[in-house]
């Protein structure tokens, strides 16, 4: 069995010295997808058949309003027809050997590979992400794939046999223990059925890639739902479509159907032939879900994650350079439209100003404008409310704290949002502490005691991923044992709380940011998509 491999293709073309390669690669598929992709018109894919609603949505890029697509409206009873299609397709594709499906998913590893270029330059038309994050966010889903394939392999299956040995007394009555004859116990792990998948527009390959595959590659079949209301990114699901239906899944098996989430989302909660839920996404949508669920009767596993309000502790101790490079790239990369980005700084009072004069000095050098373009570090804002919500953070920060960076939108002669990294500093009470803002926005408080801001720091909801910095060993050590998050960095200078990698560091919410305490990514992530059953068979 080979050992997993990160796909890494921009560390690996610039190792080998190629990095204007890489970039030819990525403008030669902008052209291509402005040509060639972009302002058709798709269907819904339901039992591998086109239909159409009868009632479209219109995808507009948020670089600058190009027209990227014209999608389909599906309803409640679209929703029902893909969500009967993947329950006929259930009881065959459970069937299948464990071995074929791993070939499968394998191969669609290796389609993606082979269009990573195109897909990528199609994500940043559709959300606005730059290059480096594109490309970083495919080959997220390439990982997720091999990793998945080789976990079912190494876990041969997820099927285990095991036995007790016959008794050389006769039963004379049952109770527990009792000796008897050989019992023969197979421990499976089953798949539930058919599982909705309801995904992000900020990740909208590599998550949504990932949940499918963990529910397939287990043997579930799936409804897929791609963002489609507000943030919209529905043609990197329709690539995703295809990848899955070139790598041989069956028609049936993977049903791609967009549409509001108050009609499709709701239908995939209450529809009792629906056996589990996979969901990114805000905390209200995904509560939401789950309360409709359970109001309904039933009882249906829910695989959610669901934002963060993520901090980030500089001690007096901190490297300040390692700080801010860090701080500013998980603050201010994909303008923060990441769950993992930090949106709070808890500063030592003794290191605040030069700290804030540093991470001055570098935001100040991120360029803001067209994402397709190399140069430019942040892109535009996905939708009018994430224009809305940094309007209104900034109006906020104006009133009860003090604005030290940024707050304004940009004029970059393009028709979308784009807006300033902003930097306020304030109080921890100040309503900016707490809630998720999903827009380029840090709020930054000072602290005296150590055991002061990791207080604060865990004083919200949420508990995804937090960070650290600080050269002190038993500050670090004391911030790893009582931290409440899922996915925690030390000292990190790419970034503070963003960019887990596929097999090394496990994405997992802790309090309201998820359910199940286990994360993608991870050796714990398919269990989930299984339900174990042990199988006595007596001679
Ligand atoms: C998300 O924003 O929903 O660690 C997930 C990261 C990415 C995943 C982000 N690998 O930033």
């Amino acid at each position: 069995m080979a050992d997993f491999k990160n796909e890494f293709t921009y560390k690996n073309f610039l190792e080998s010295g190629k990095e204007a390669e890489f970039d030819r690669l990525f403008d030669s598929s902008v052209a291509k997808v402005k040509k060639e992709v972009l302002g058709k018109k798709h269907p819904i894919y339901i039992d591998g058949k086109e239909i159409f609603a009868g009632a479209e949505i219109l995808e507009y890029s948020p670089v600058d309003r190009t027209l990227i697509g014209t999608f389909q409206k599906g309803s409640r009873e679209i929703a029902g027809q893909a969500i009967d299609s993947a329950h006929r397709a259930f009881e065959e594709w459970s069937a299948l050997d464990y071995r074929d499906r791993i070939r499968i998913f394998e191969k669609a590893a290796d389609l993606f590979s082979q269009r990573k270029f195109d897909i990528s330059a199609i994500l940043s038309i559709e959300n606005g992400k730059s290059r480096y994050e594109s490309v970083g966010e495919v080959d997220e889903a390439i990982d997720f794939l091999r990793y998945y394939a080789l976990d079912v392999a190494k876990n041969k299956g997820y099927v285990r046999r095991t036995s007790l040995g016959a008794s050389t007394t006769e039963v004379k009555a049952g109770f527990q223990g009792a000796p008897g004859r050989e019992e023969r116990v197979t421990i499976a792990m089953r798949p539930y059925g058919v599982f909705g998948v309801i995904a992000p527009f900020n990740f909208p390959v590599s998550i949504s890639v990932g949940m499918s595959t963990g529910a397939l590659i287990t043997g579930n079949t799936v409804v897929f739902k791609p963002s489609s209301t507000d943030n919209m990114t529905m043609l990197t699901g329709v690539e995703i479509y295809k990848v899955f239906r070139d790598a041989g899944v069956p028609p049936g098996v993977f049903n791609y159907v967009t549409g509001p989430g108050s009609e499709v989302g709701d239908e995939l909660a209450i529809n009792p032939k629906v056996g589990g839920i996979a969901f990114t996404g805000s905390k209200n949508t995904g509560i939401g879900m789950l309360k409709k669920s359970y109001d309904a009767g039933l009882i249906k596993p829910f695989i959610v994650e669901m934002g963060g309000k993520n901090p980030v502790i500089v001690s007096k101790y901190a490297n300040l350079d390692y700080a801010v490079s860090g701080i500013s790239s998980a603050a201010f990369g994909f303008c923060g439209q990441k769950c993992s980005a930090t949106s709070r700084a808890y500063v030592h009072e003794s290191v605040k100003e030069e700290f804030i004069s540093k991470l001055l000095d570098k935001v100040r050098s991120f360029k803001i404008g067209n994402p397709l373009l190399k140069e430019n570090y942040m892109g535009p804002l996905i939708s009018a409310g994430a224009l809305d919500r940094y309007k209104s953070a900034v109006q906020e920060a104006g009133r009860s704290g003090r604005i030290v960076f940024g707050g304004r939108i940009v004029d970059t002669g393009l028709n979308g949002a784009y807006v300033e990294p902003t930097i306020m500093e304030g109080d921890h009470k100040n309503v900016l502490f707490h809630e998720e803002l999903f827009v380029p926005f840090l709020s930054i408080a000072t602290y005296k005691k150590f055991e002061d801001a990791l207080a604060m720091a865990n004083d919200v909801p949420y508990g995804l991923t937090a960070g650290i910095y600080s050269e002190k060993k038993s500050e670090v050590k004391e911030f790893v044992r009582k931290i409440k998050a899922g996915v925690i960095y030390a000292n990190r200078e790419t970034s503070s709380s963003t960019g887990a990698i596929v097999g090394l560091q496990t994405f997992v919410g802790w309090k309201h940011s998820a359910l199940t305490g286990k994360g993608s990514g991870s050796r714990f992530y398919l269990q989930q998509f299984m339900r174990e059953q042990s199988q006595t068979l007596v001679k």
